[in-house]
């Protein structure tokens, strides 16, 4: 072999292997990039896994979870084959949650320093893990400096960043019956959440210019994208509807955007547009302007989790096959979406499946197969439920500290823990699922390695397959990339079923198969195939 050309092959091989592992170098400089589209094929796929940090591992025993703590738990992540991660608010803030911020430059101080900040990002990217934050842009806390300043006078400088007027028009949130204007010093402001998260006002110039310098500066310490909260909610008109997906809110968001893009083309915006499909496609804006659309280039797919779970609940996957087909068609081409089971604001997937054991394995199974780019909620891939704490379905209840192991403090803490840990904690951790091949979380596992391993599980097209009135708890569909064709059944009830599928490769390999799934080619013809699949089960085998 010519020495010279072996040199050069290694040197490839070394800045491939570099670019797999490090995010940051791999970053392209922006003078580089074309004048429009995004770089975001890192993200094409790939899992994330949404951390609040509060609750996931304490490092100086304060009780409360922090950034060092986090740093220290990459390689579980790493292990777990997670790719990026989603952390809620770091940002100062008075609230446990962080979702009402006071300083966007600071971050929490009990989470640690802009240091210990700057070291997780370093760790992650180490592994090849990237980090997005949560950037609430539509309100701050009222104890923002910027609205203590606005507050304090109708001539102050600051006014005009919030949204004030003399008289109450009396509009109500448009999902309930809460006030959405608040009275401070004889006027009233907008808050669409409460009194305490005042609404920015984004028609003024100055505040769009402030959050696009605040965007810059983050990600230049380092950070791989936002995650955008009440990303529908940005511009209000009036009444009703007209504070949800106006004209106006569009419009910033091809502004902000735009800047994000012109900064750091790699950079991920993945907006929370809770609500469904008609609403959320939208924020696309249009993949022909920009490559991955000139509005958001990720959404999370609300639909698809409501769909998942729902199936699941009544045994009948007819509302998932509705979602799979649109999850086929309806998508702008080149758009990135993120499919997930729950979230911070969600009961907890194992609480909604009233924890039955079968439907918890299903679930992942069918997300881990699902194109897009599949969320994780920390605790999830345990089998977490949602605790002991202000009732079942209260917020705090969702968010509570991830137990690592079984001694007295969970692994999460020396100290006392900031809010206790979920019923059935001793058994249900991670070391003890790490000790046990068929917990959920080796589960988890294998499906995400099973992702990483399958162009067509990983980005592959998606096509849904028949569904059987007879059957009517199971699904199939194929994924399919150049070279590799897949398909997945999954029975989402509680009785064994029986299905038929005429499929265009055979014979079948399989993947990822639960015990007592069979596949038998029937007699009759070559490429008609028959699936028995017990309750709750799945299989994934690839056509020949
Ligand atoms: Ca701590
Ligand atoms: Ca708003």
């Amino acid at each position: 072999m010519n020495r010279l050309l072996s040199v050069r092959a290694l040197a490839l091989l070394c800045v491939a292997l570099v670019s797999c592992a490090t995010p940051s170098s791999s970053r392209p400089s922006a003078e580089a990039a074309p004048a429009s589209g995004w770089q975001l094929e890192w993200a094409r796929g790939a899992v994330f896994y949404e951390v609040f940090v509060r609750s996931f591992a304490d490092s100086n025993g304060d009780g409360v979870g922090d950034f060092n703590g986090l740093t220290s738990k990459l390689d579980y992540l790493k292990g777990l084959g997670v790719e990026a991660l989603w952390l809620m608010p770091m940002f100062e803030s008075p609230s446990y949650h962080g979702y009402d911020v006071v300083d966007y430059e600071k971050v929490d101080s009990e989470y640690g320093t802009q240091e210990d900040f700057d070291r997780l990002v370093r760790e992650a990217h180490q592994r090849g893990i990237r980090i997005v934050i949560d950037f609430v842009l539509n309100h701050t806390s009222a104890q923002h400096p910027w609205f203590v300043e606005s507050a304090s006078s109708p001539q102050s400088p600051k006014r005009d960043w919030y949204v004030w007027r003399q008289d109450n028009p009396g509009w109500k949130q448009p999902w309930g019956d809460g006030p959405v204007w608040h009275e401070k010093n004889g006027a009233y402001y907008y808050g669409i959440f409460w009194s305490g998260m005042p609404d920015l006002n984004y028609r003024n110039p100055e505040v769009r210019a402030e959050v696009k310098r605040l965007a810059s500066l983050w990600l230049a310490r380092g950070v791989d994208g936002f995650r955008l909260d009440a990303a529908r909610h940005m511009v209000e008109r009036g009444p009703g509807e007209e504070q949800n997906d106006t004209p106006e809110t569009h419009d910033f968001w091809k502004e902000f955007s735009a800047h994000v893009r012109s900064v750091r083309p790699d950079a991920l915006l993945v907006g929370e547009v809770w609500s469904d499909s008609k609403d959320i496609l939208p924020y696309y804006g249009s993949t022909e302007k920009v490559r991955g659309g000139d509005e958001l280039p990720m959404l999370f797919y609300f639909p698809v989790a409501e769909a998942i779970l729902d199936s699941l609940q009544y045994g009948d996957a007819a509302r998932l096959h509705a979602r799979i087909e649109e999850f086929s068609t309806a998508f702008p081409s080149g758009a990135l979406t993120a499919p997930f089971l729950a979230n911070h604001d969600q009961v907890r997937v194992a609480t909604r499946l009233e924890g039955q054991e079968g439907r918890i394995r299903v679930a992942p199974a069918v997300l881990l197969t699902l194109p897009g780019t599949p969320f994780l909620y920390y605790g999830e891939e345990l089998g977490m439920p949602n605790g002991p704490v202000e009732g079942r379905d209260r917020d705090p209840a969702k968010r509570l500290p991830l137990p690592w192991d079984g001694t007295e403090k969970a692994g999460f803490t020396t100290g006392k823990p900031w809010a206790p840990f979920v019923a059935g904690w001793q058994q249900r951790n991670v070391a003890a699922q790490l000790a046990d091949p068929g917990s959920l979380l080796q589960r988890y596992r294998k499906l995400i390695q099973l992702r990483h391993d399958s162009p067509a599980l990983r980005v592959g097209t998606l096509k849904p397959l028949p569904r059987s009135d007879a059957a009517p708890a199971v699904v199939a569909y194929l994924r399919e990339a150049p070279g590799e064709r897949v398909l997945v059944v999954h029975n989402l009830g509680a009785s064994p079923a029986t299905v038929s599928q005429v499929l265009p490769g055979a014979p079948l390999d399989p993947l990822f198969v639960d015990p007592q799934v069979q596949a038998g080619a029937e007699a009759s013809t070559s490429n008609s195939w028959q699936f028995v699949v017990p309750a709750y089960s799945s299989g994934v085998w690839r056509l020949r």
